[in-house]
């Protein structure tokens, strides 16, 4: 199998998180952002993630992807099925403050380079304005991300989210937390970082694995 991801990007590292705990061995290739001709070809669209398998079908949407992975149901996908539409609010309560935090500071990891970086900053910056602007605004994006963390999801952790064991839904939350680890000015509380801590441990997960191949 290849994964066709971007380091960064929570739907990948989703993908990059089942595939870990389902222990499936696969070849990662991060794409350079700017690549549009790639996952075109691939799909027809420029997204990732894509998983390409052993018979050369390649998909995207990262819980597609998931769900054709994982044969033996072992992710729980029914809790999803009952708070579907309270998950995706919290996903994307997270992901606001999260994505304007670190978009900033994604773009000077090792997975860019000038060219990518420019095309990822060009196009972001079209929803949500400068990024000049958006450092510039970071207590408050810290301030409404801790709020929400605090209020909807440090209560349902029991010690996963509305579950004993882990289930689909954690690796959606952690994969969005987990661009967070490299805010600087952002600590988790201790639950959370033992939470985050616990997923990672159990899908083998390593953030930075393909820079240090
Ligand atoms: N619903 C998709 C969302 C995937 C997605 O939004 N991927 C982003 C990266 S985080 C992407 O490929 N964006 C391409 C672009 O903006 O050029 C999934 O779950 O896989």
């Amino acid at each position: 199998m290849k994964l066709y991801h971007y380091v960064h990007c929570p739907f990948c590292i989703r993908v990059r998180m089942g595939l870990g705990l389902l222990n499936q061995s696969f070849d990662s290739l991060v794409l350079a952002y700017n690549d549009e001709k790639t996952p075109i070809a691939l799909t027809g669209k420029k997204m990732l993630p894509i998983l390409v398998d052993d018979s050369g079908t390649a998909r995207n949407e990262s819980l597609d992807i998931l769900k054709a992975l994982d044969k033996t149901k072992c992710l729980n996908w029914e809790l999803l099925d009952q708070h579907l539409a309270e998950v995706e609010t919290l996903i994307n309560k997270i992901g606001s403050p999260v994505h304007s935090l670190c978009m900033p500071y994604w773009i000077w990891t090792p997975e860019f380079n000038d060219e990518s970086r420019l095309y990822f900053q060009t196009k972001k910056e079209v929803k949500r304005g400068p990024f000049k602007n958006l450092i510039h605004q970071k207590e408050s994006f810290i301030t409404e991300l801790e709020s929400i963390l605090n209020t909807e999801l440090e209560g349902n952790l029991h010690p996963f989210y509305k579950s004993s064991t882990l289930t689909i839904i954690d690796i959606m939350i952690a994969a969005h937390l987990w661009g967070m680890y490299i805010f600087p000015e952002f600590q988790f509380t201790e639950t959370l970082h033992l939470y985050l801590q616990r997923v990672r441990a159990l899908t083998h997960f390593d953030y930075h694995q393909d820079f240090w191949k």
